[in-house]
């Protein structure tokens, strides 16, 4: 089938360079994508973007050249519940890839044990309304139920305006739960601010919350120009995903977020991407927990 992209799309970064930062060894990029090919694994009819193309050998090969082990991919809504080119990458990566999915009610048993089986360790409930259509809370208890047996999390987007209303549901949920991209907040906001506060009163109040200090790109108003030498691309995120990362050094993941979906003003470089992480986890313990010891726990827990 042939998809026209969403007119504006822009396409991931053709030649990411390869970051300073030097990532430690086994680590995870915990947040990333792929799309189609549509030819292959055709986007969904209620798809709210049609992407470029992001094959999952285009990630596998990014994964190498910015020095990470492994991968945990993220069903995106462009997909919609058809979860088949994730799996279908999780099957090709010779057990470097995790997945998360996003499944319907009537999601079967055995449907969910064949993604088990082919990596899926986790299911996505996205409240961003730009993104997906309503799904009843009632529909997401039913379905966070039936993951919680299999040893499997829930992953949550939503914006941070959305977090008061969203609070009751997310806290009685009954699995870890893992927050994408800090919650969305508004960094030209203060970082001890009202609305990062209860974000951080989340995780702290509830010790079954992760978070992702991921997507910086999306969060910035600065963008990705470094002032100098020493201070970050995108630096205006730098304190809220600091103050994330030393307060609970064991519950944050991090990710590329490649391909990088609905960005309109410029494509990151993934290398850049990386160099943010030193600015974040400024010390080598707490690079490792972020890197590999956190998102090894999540989604190989196996391994020792
Ligand atoms: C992200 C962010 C976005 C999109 C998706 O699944 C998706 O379509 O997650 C976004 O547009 O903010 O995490 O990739």
């Amino acid at each position: 089938m042939d998809f026209q992209k969403t007119p504006g799309w822009l396409d991931f970064h053709p030649a990411p360079s390869v970051p300073r930062f030097v990532v430690p060894a086994g680590a995870v990029d915990a947040h990333c994508h792929v799309f189609g090919p549509g030819a292959q694994f055709p986007y969904a009819a209620e798809r709210k973007y049609t992407p470029c193309d992001a094959s999952k050998l285009q990630l596998y090969a990014l994964r190498d050249r910015l020095g990470f082990a492994r991968n945990v991919i993220v069903q995106a809504t462009c997909h919609g519940n058809d979860n088949r080119a994730m799996v279908d990458a999780l099957r090709h990566s010779e057990g470097r890839a995790r997945g998360v999915a996003t499944v319907k009610r009537t999601v079967t048993d055995h449907e969910l044990h064949y993604m088990h089986e082919a990596g899926v360790r986790g299911v996505r409930f996205n409240f961003v309304k730009r993104l997906v259509d309503f799904t009843p809370k009632e529909d997401l208890l039913s379905i966070a139920e039936r993951i919680a047996p299999l040893g499997w999390h829930v992953v949550i987007y939503f914006e941070a305006d959305d977090l008061p209303e969203l609070w009751d549901f997310f806290t009685a949920l009954p699995t870890v739960v893992v927050v994408d991209h800090m919650g969305r907040p508004d960094v030209s906001l203060p970082v001890d601010g009202p609305q990062f506060e209860r974000f951080v009163r989340l995780m702290t109040e509830h010790a079954n919350i992760w978070s992702k200090v991921s997507c910086p790109e999306r969060l910035s108003i600065t963008g990705p120009k470094a002032l100098d030498g020493e201070q970050a691309a995108y630096r205006d995120v730098v304190p809220f995903a600091r103050r994330i990362v030393e307060t609970f050094p064991d519950r944050v993941l991090w990710g590329t977020d490649w391909p990088h979906p609905n960005l309109s003003d410029h494509m990151p470089d993934d290398g850049l991407l990386v160099d943010f992480i030193s600015h974040v986890a400024t010390t080598t313990e707490l690079q490792k927990k972020l890197l590999v010891d956190n998102p090894m726990r999540l989604y190989w827990p196996e391994e020792p």
